[in-house]
């Protein structure tokens, strides 16, 4: 299915409705998208969305794609690419699905991977939110070939989600991004960031970055997108923030660069979104104004990202953007850490890192 360009969408009286033209778009939807749908399944799917992406070592572009099927239970399937964009290989039948009997956290599903390959293990993670009885929560298994999974099972107790690992240690120590949901009236859905010796036991909890209040865009709620890149400047950070309306939620995409060493002090924060549903296949499906970025692959020589995500809960599409444009937006951008974040305190914890 072909896209129409946001600035050709025109209404009657053939005027531009969706995009006013003034700002700068940084990431360029392909024009192939949707790249994934139910329909090129070899198997009974419902929804394919939201899927963990990683480069293989043979130059592939692998997707954990997450299947959703009739029942409304989540698993996820493997599906290679020579471009990253088009003739999709996908496995005939799914690849990693749910094992309550071994895994009860895994009762209603597994959901949103995000792949980081871990040099010092020489193994990738796979951490995606597995739907228990008690709500939903974070956990992870290794692998090294996408068919043999080790499950270490839950790391973040319920309700947590939208979590990834750095690639590397600080100190002797990971450290993991996640989204617990405060259950207290008026707390907020903030992402954390915890620390571990072995990624089994996590301490020094703190919150990382909150979601902002009133009519911002990411008001609602935020959590991690895909997992965090590293960049000279800093791990740059794509996360989603929510706001609900009285038609339903709208989740879009930010950016904030993080210190390369220290991974709690926020350098910069963009106050825009930078990237939200816009076409058809992004408005449409199962839930309408929905993309939702869970895996990214840097290509080294361009300096460009292609951003997976899935729209409206229905479809994998994927956009791309050169790395540097988006480091040198949050450069250019008015807002660095300020008050409306409330998270300049954190520069005054004091070290923790091991
Ligand atoms: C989030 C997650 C995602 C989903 C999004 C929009 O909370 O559950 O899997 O894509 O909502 O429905």
């Amino acid at each position: 299915m072909a896209s129409s360009d946001p600035s050709t969408q025109r209404g009657q009286n053939g005027r531009s409705y969706r995009s006013n033209g003034h700002f700068r778009e940084l990431f360029r939807r392909h024009p192939e998208n949707p790249i994934l749908t139910a329909s090129d399944w070899p198997y009974a799917a419902n929804t394919v969305f939201n899927a963990g992406a990683t480069r293989l070592e043979n130059g592939e572009t692998l997707l954990l794609v997450r299947v959703e099927d009739r029942r409304g239970i989540s698993h996820f399937t493997v599906a290679r690419s020579d471009d990253g964009f088009g003739n999709w290989r996908i496995d005939p039948t799914p690849t990693f699905l749910p094992q309550p009997d071994e895994y009860p956290e895994e009762l209603w599903g597994v959901e949103d991977p995000r792949i980081v390959w871990l040099p010092q293990l020489e193994q990738y993670s796979v951490t995606y939110t597995a739907y228990s009885r008690n709500g939903p929560l974070v956990a992870m298994a290794l692998t090294r070939d996408f068919k043999r999974f080790e499950r270490r099972g839950p790391i973040m107790p319920p309700e947590d989600k939208d979590a990834a690992f750095f690639p590397r240690k600080f100190g002797d120590r990971w450290a993991l991004i996640h989204r617990p949901v405060p259950n207290m009236p008026g707390a907020k859905a903030n992402m954390w960031l915890s620390f571990s010796p072995d990624l089994k036991h996590w301490g020094d909890h703190q919150v990382l970055i909150e979601a902002r209040s009133g009519s911002f865009w990411d008001a609602g709620r935020i959590g991690l997108s895909p997992p965090p890149i590293e960049t000279p400047e800093g791990w740059l950070i794509i996360y989603h923030g929510v706001r609900h309306t009285p038609a339903g939620a709208l989740y879009r995409n930010g950016l904030a660069l993080l210190d390369l060493e220290d991974p709690r002090i926020v350098i910069s924060r963009g106050d825009e979104w930078v990237f939200g549903a816009e076409q058809d296949y992004e408005l449409t499906g199962d839930v309408p104004n929905v993309v939702f970025p869970c895996g990214i692959v840097v290509d080294q020589p361009s300096g460009t990202v292609r951003m997976y995500y899935g729209a409206a809960d229905t479809c994998m599409a994927v956009a791309t953007a050169k790395l540097a444009d988006l480091v040198e937006w949050l450069r250019a951008e008015p807002n660095p850490i300020t008050s409306s974040t409330g998270i300049d305190h954190l520069a005054q914890l004091g070290p923790v890192l091991g």
